[in-house]
């Protein structure tokens, strides 16, 4: 039979918890992908506890990796995907890595999140958003930015609007990823909601004219509560259900919605009023973290809670 994609997934790893590579490895096993996870950090747990304890991994280190992959003629994946990233030298090894990796395989699909901020604020240093926008988007196929994201990348004009949003799209396709979504934006009037849009470039008509794209967006019910590590197995889910609806976005966006909003239901159903508490003790964060393992069948038989609408 035809070989199992297989995804090399550069993301966090923390021991307790579900942020980047323990929001990905599990769910991309278990809707069929192989999956060979390198991480970025390994931390005790995630960063929005009180503390955390861990090291994270440089460029130099990825180098050497990559390098042993290669010796043994490993760099065998159909799919990249990468997260947080914290360095600029791990970043600029992760865009070398991706031409190796185009070198045994020309249509690897990269699917990048890149995480820069959120809610108007930085959580990387600025030198990593010029390296994103310069280095990294034009080798992307897939792109998950937040609306703060795709604002930086963009040059900082606001996106509030679906307006501005599918212009954002274009300006992102015109440099490289065939597929763009912004993954959770607020718009005004709407602070009950999250909206995401969702842009894939057609194939060029047949006279050779640049081809347009498919374009929609789907509006999510806001629930209260905060979580962490809901972009990652996004990203993580949406790059499966790519890879198993293949030329049908709507279809792989509604069931990677679908499979987290039944995680987010059990985890706020389980954890109580922990879920609203603005004191983020760790007990708090603890109880706030993502169940993936109870919540299994769901990301693989995901119940379709909302339809993307095409604009
Ligand atoms: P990243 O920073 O990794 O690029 P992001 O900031 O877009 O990602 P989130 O804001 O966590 O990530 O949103 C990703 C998806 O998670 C949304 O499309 C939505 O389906 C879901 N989500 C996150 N928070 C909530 C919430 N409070 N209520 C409902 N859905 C949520
Ligand atoms: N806060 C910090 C300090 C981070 O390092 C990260 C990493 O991605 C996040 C927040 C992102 O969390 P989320 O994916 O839930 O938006
Ligand atoms: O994207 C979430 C994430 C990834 N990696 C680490 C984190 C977080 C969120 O806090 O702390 C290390």
């Amino acid at each position: 039979g035809k070989a199992l994609p297989r995804v090399l997934s550069i993301q966090s790893h923390v021991v307790h918890g579900y942020v980047g590579n323990k929001c990905a490895v599990f769910p991309l096993q278990l809707l069929g992908l192989e999956v060979d996870p390198i991480y970025s950090v390994q931390f005790s747990n995630h960063t929005g506890y009180p503390s955390f304890k861990g090291a994270v991994f440089d460029g130099e280190q990825l180098r050497a990796l990559t390098a042993g992959l290669e010796t043994n003629q490993l760099l065998t994946h159909t799919h990249l995907l990468t997260g947080y990233i914290g360095s600029l030298s791990l970043l600029q090894a992760i865009a070398d890595l991706c031409a190796a990796l185009k070198r045994h395989s020309p249509n690897l699909t990269y699917v990048c999140d890149p995480v820069l901020g959120d809610e108007g604020r930085l959580y990387v240093a600025r030198e990593l958003v010029d390296a994103y926008a310069s280095t990294i988007v034009p080798l992307a196929s897939v792109l998950v930015p937040n609306q703060f994201e795709a604002e930086q990348l963009t040059g900082g004009t606001p996106i509030t609007s679906l307006r501005a949003a599918l212009a954002a799209c274009e300006q992102l396709h015109a440099r490289g990823p065939h597929t763009v979504v912004i993954t959770s934006m607020t718009l005004p009037g709407d602070p009950g909601g999250i909206t995401l849009v969702a842009s894939t470039r057609l194939p060029q008509a047949a006279g050779g004219r640049l081809g347009g794209a498919a374009r929609m967006c789907m509006r999510i019910d806001r629930i209260q509560a905060y979580f962490t590590g809901t972009g990652d197995l996004f990203a993580a889910l949406l790059l499966a259900w790519m890879h198993h609806h293949p030329g049908d976005l709507a279809a792989a966006v509604e069931k990677a919605v679908g499979g987290l909003q039944a995680v987010l239901a059990d985890t706020v159903a389980h954890c109580g009023p922990a879920a609203l508490a603005g004191e983020r003790t760790a007990e708090v964060c603890a109880r706030r973290e993502l169940r993936l393992i109870p919540c299994q069948g769901k990301l693989v038989d995901p119940p379709i809670t909302y339809r993307c609408q095409v604009i």
